[in-house]
Parts: C-alpha cells; structure tokens; sequence
C-alpha cells in the first residue's frame, strides 16, 4: 500500500451550512468534490498524527463508497486508528457518544439529516470535535477557506475494506475497527433512564408506535424499545434502514411523518407515538391524538427532569435556539436556572455544556439534548418521556395541560415556504429590516412592538460573535415574529417564519395554535409581503 499525492482543482461552493456541507449526490460524485472537503477538514484542524477519528453516517445513499474514500485519506495523514460503525451505520447521538467515550480526536458523520436520500438526492459530511460536538464556527469557518485553495489531497492506493464484519483491519499504518453501532449508546440511555419503570409500564398495558422512517434509528430503537425494554413486536415501524429512506422524507413532523400521525389521530390509537430523522437527531412525540410542540416538549422535560436517574441530581441550566418558543424560560425561572437563548444550529450549544452552563438544550425544529452527548438526540427524548410517563402515570396531553395551567402556554408554529427564489427570499428578510425604525410602537395583530433586529449572539465561553441569526419583531407582551433562512437546503431558499404568542389564561390555553396564532400570521405577511415577494400563497409546511 502506497500513500499517493492527488493533485486537485478546488470547488468554490464548499461552504458548511448550519450542520455540515449538504449538497445534492450528483454534486459530491464531481471528481475529487468529496475529497477536496475531507482534506480540507483534515487541514483545519490541527495535529491529528498519532490519534483515532470516528466514522459513520445515517446509510444513506454514497454512505459506504464516501467512507471507503475518507479511511483511505484518514490512513494517508496520519490518523492511527478508525473506529467505524458496522455497514457504515453511525446515528449522530450515537457517533457524538463514541468520539467522547472513546477519546476519539474527531469524527466525520455522514448525513442530510431529514433531507430525501437516494442518487438524484441529498448527501452531506460534518465534521465533529473531540467533545463529540458539532465543529464551532471558527473550524467551519477555517474549513471553508481551506477548500477554496486546496491544491492537493492525500490518499492510499488500497482495496476497499469490509465494513460489515466487526472487528480490526489495517489500512497502511491506521487500524480500522467495525464496532456496533448501537452497544455503547445503548449502554448509555441505560445509565440514563429508569429502565425497569419503563419496562413495567410496557408490560402494564402501555401502547406505543415508534417510526424510524426507513432511516438511521431502526436498529437502535428495535434494540432498546423492542429489545432492552419488551415493547412488542412491531413496535418500530419502517425499522430497517434503506439507502434511499424508502423514498419518503424522513423529517418527523406532522407532514412528513403521516404514516405515524395517521395512527395518532385514529379511533383506537395507541397511548404514544414517536418519530425520528434520517441521522436519529430529531424527534416528534405524540400522544393519543395529541401533538407536542418541540419548544413545549423541552420545557417539559426540563420541568419533570428529576423523573430520569439520570438528571435526578439537578440540571444545570436550559439553552435554546433563538426561533425555539420561552417556553422553557419560564421554567427555568420558576427552578431558579439559567437560560441561554442562541443562534440556530447545536454547535452553538457545545461551549456552554463544556464549561458545565447548561444540561438540557432545545429546538423548535423537533430537536431535544442533554449533556450526555454534544448532538440532538431523538430516541433520548422519547426515552425521557416514556420514563416520565412511566413515574407520573398520566397521559401525554394531561401532561402537557397541566404543565401550561402551571407555566402558561406559548402558542406557537413554523411556517416554513420551501424552495423559494434565492434572490426573492433575501427580498422578504430585507423587506422587514427596511421597517426596524418604524415598527418599534406600531400596533400588530393587537399588540405593541417593543424591538426589532437582526439576532446577534456572543459566546459567553470563548466571546465569539454570530451575527445576523435572524430577524426577529418583538412585542411587549413577549409574543414574537421571526424570520430566517434556512441553512441546511440543497436548492433555491427556505423562508421560516416562526410566531408565538403568550397565553396565560388556562381557559383559552386550548385553542389550535393556527387559530390561536392567526392574527400574527396575517401580520407577518404583511409586512414582510411574504406571499407577494415569495409567489406562494401558503407555506409548504406548517408545524
Ligand atoms: C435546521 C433546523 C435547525 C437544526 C438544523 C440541523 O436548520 O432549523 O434547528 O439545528 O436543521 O438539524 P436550518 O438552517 O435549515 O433552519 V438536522 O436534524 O438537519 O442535523
Ligand atoms: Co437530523
């Protein structure tokens, strides 16, 4: 075996997005496209020689030929040793569990997320910290510079290794160990959760629907829900991963996931249903014909936390992401903990963790975490609110009420028009910003504006500024309006809105947050012209 030196041309469109580089597959099966990225990630990151780097995806299509390519390359520039999930299969929680366990310098995680998969799809590559995290601005930032004058890269003339087999290969002067994907996350969510209370629950009569949506969590829900914890058979649903998801849209919402939703909402349906992804982040929790807001499903695992062995000693304090609803603030005030509100993305929560600010962290977006890992953590979350279920011996909509008779209820929603003309959806945010000096007095939907701006963060840890996160309309009463980019599309622009408004009155708490929030919709249209300026008379989804 032989390291080789490839001379290369560099791309200029290599920009990480809000998790990693996502492109459609056509465009990573250019020519050196792939590892072009890959050295110029290897390059970004400092002294590396000697040390382990974790290698997974969410199996999607590319998944296997992407990590034949990127072990070669690791083996060329120095890494000793690859521990890489059996078929090329790492969830994201459980790849972020492996770095930190196993000390790793760093990992390469391989997914577009909830995008389509499949060869006229999505693929995506992010690079991993050795806290287990999502790489923070300042790395993403050195990456992208690096791809754009990257030269050359290194490889090993090598056959291809099996990865289907457990167990150590040597490629050149780096050890390749096929590990199972799912033990050590597995052992994890044990040390975490009140197993025995959530068997027993299950045992008692209990019903729950699981769907993996063809995507990365099959095997770890079927081991643990169906394994570890006795949940009948046919529990997970879409349980065995596929290279093209199964041809669905695996972003567990209440539009994507209607297989599952469909079940929910039935006459005889079961007591909880939950989803995943594609790489096993997210989550959506539903009881029996009751769906949890994700904003709403934070503050109440932050409220109940002390039901899981795991967080039983206190939490530290909450953080979530700038559009994700105050929910969880107001429980965060009422047990006395801090709360710290940041830019869209997880990479942004890796710092307050580390420096031991925060234990739980949330998103709108379907995305729930702790300190366990540095990653979002779908199946953790639905581990968390069946060992609460299990304690409280209620039901997910009781347990919701009673949570907003208590703290309130921030309606709230994300309206999101995909696929919109770049330039046009540039034109809706500006729209708003032309107005910042204007609003500010102004009456909309009932309510005074207090403030309006472009969301800025700075990192309480390392003093990093992230600046334009957002556009956002605030009201006095708390209620909120805000617009966003998505950064995560591989085609044209996302608009998201996303609207919320404070409810304190327990007897109009239970409205349907469309209805409730409804004279906030017409005014985030109107005066971001929306409609007009994007083409669209409606949004493309509505969670
Ligand atoms: C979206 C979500 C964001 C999430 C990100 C990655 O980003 O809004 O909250 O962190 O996806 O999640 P954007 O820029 O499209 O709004 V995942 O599950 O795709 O790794
Ligand atoms: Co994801």
């Amino acid at each position: 075996m032989s390291a080789s030196v490839i001379a290369v041309r560099s791309f200029d469109d290599q920009k990480p997005g809000t998790s990693g580089l996502r492109k459609k597959v056509k465009v990573f099966q250019q020519a050196n496209y792939l590892e072009n990225f890959v050295q110029s990630v290897f390059d970004s990151i400092g002294d590396f020689s000697g040390q382990t780097l974790v290698l997974g995806g969410d199996g999607r299509f590319y998944n296997r030929h992407a990590i034949q390519v990127i072990l070669k390359m690791a083996a060329a520039n120095g890494f000793s040793r690859a521990l890489v999930g059996q078929g090329g299969i790492l969830s994201t929680p459980a790849a972020s569990h492996v770095i930190r366990k196993y000390k790793a310098y760093g990992g390469l995680i391989l997914s577009a997320s909830h995008n389509p998969a499949g060869p006229d799809e999505d693929f995506g590559i992010k690079y991993n910290i050795g806290n287990g995290g999502p790489a923070p601005e300042g790395v993403t930032e050195a990456i992208f510079a690096r791809t754009k004058s990257i030269n050359e890269y290194r490889t090993l003339e090598a056959n291809d290794i099996s990865l289907d087999g457990i167990g150590a290969t040597q490629l050149g002067e780096m050890r390749v160990e096929i590990i199972d994907p799912v033990a050590d996350y597995a052992d994890l969510m044990q040390s975490l959760f009140d197993f025995d209370a959530i068997r027993a629950l299950l045992a008692g009569g209990f019903s729950m629907k699981f769907d993996a949506m063809h995507a990365v969590t099959g095997p770890y829900a079927t081991r643990i829900l169906e394994g570890d914890l006795g949940a009948s058979a046919g529990t997970v649903m879409n349980g065995i991963p596929k290279e093209d998801f199964g041809g669905g849209h695996p972003d567990p919402n209440l539009t994507y996931a209607h297989d599952l939703v469909e079940i929910m909402y039935a006459d005889d349906a079961p007591d909880f249903g939950a989803a995943s992804d594609g790489d096993g982040d997210r989550n959506m929790v539903l009881g029996n014909g009751f769906f949890v807001t994700p904003s709403d499903s934070l503050a109440i695992l932050a409220a109940n936390a002390e039901c899981a062995p795991g967080y039983q000693g206190g939490i530290a304090g909450i953080a979530r992401s700038m559009p994700t609803s105050a929910a969880a603030d107001r429980v965060a005030e009422a047990m006395g903990l801090d709360c710290f509100e940041t830019p869209t993305g997880w990479k942004f929560f890796g710092n307050l963790m580390d420096a031991g600010k925060v234990t739980l962290c949330g998103e709108e977006s379907f995305g729930t975490g702790s300190n366990h890992v540095r990653e979002k953590d779908g199946l953790w979350a639905v581990l968390f609110w069946l060992n609460i279920l299990a304690v409280r011996k209620a039901s997910v909509e009781a347990i919701v009420s009673e949570h907003w008779q208590k703290f309130g209820r921030n309606y709230y929603s994300r309206h999101d028009y995909e696929g919109v003309d770049s330039a046009a959806a540039e034109q809706v945010l500006q729209t708003v910003r032309d107005q910042f000096a204007s609003l500010p007095g102004q009456i909309l939907a009932g309510r005074i504006v207090s403030a309006c701006d472009d969301f800025s963060y700075c990192d309480p840890i390392d003093g990093s500024v992230s600046s334009k996160q957002g556009v956002r309309v605030l009201f006095e009463d708390g209620s909120r309006i805000i617009f966003r980019l998505s950064g995560t599309g591989t085609s044209g622009a996302t608009i998201r809105l996303y609207l919320e408004s404070f409810e304190d009155d327990s007897a109009r708490q239970h409205m349907d947050a469309q209805d409730a929030l409804a004279d906030m919709i017409v005014a985030a249209n109107d005066i971001s012209k929306l409609r007009e300026l994007s083409g669209r008379d409606r949004p493309t989804v509505i969670t």
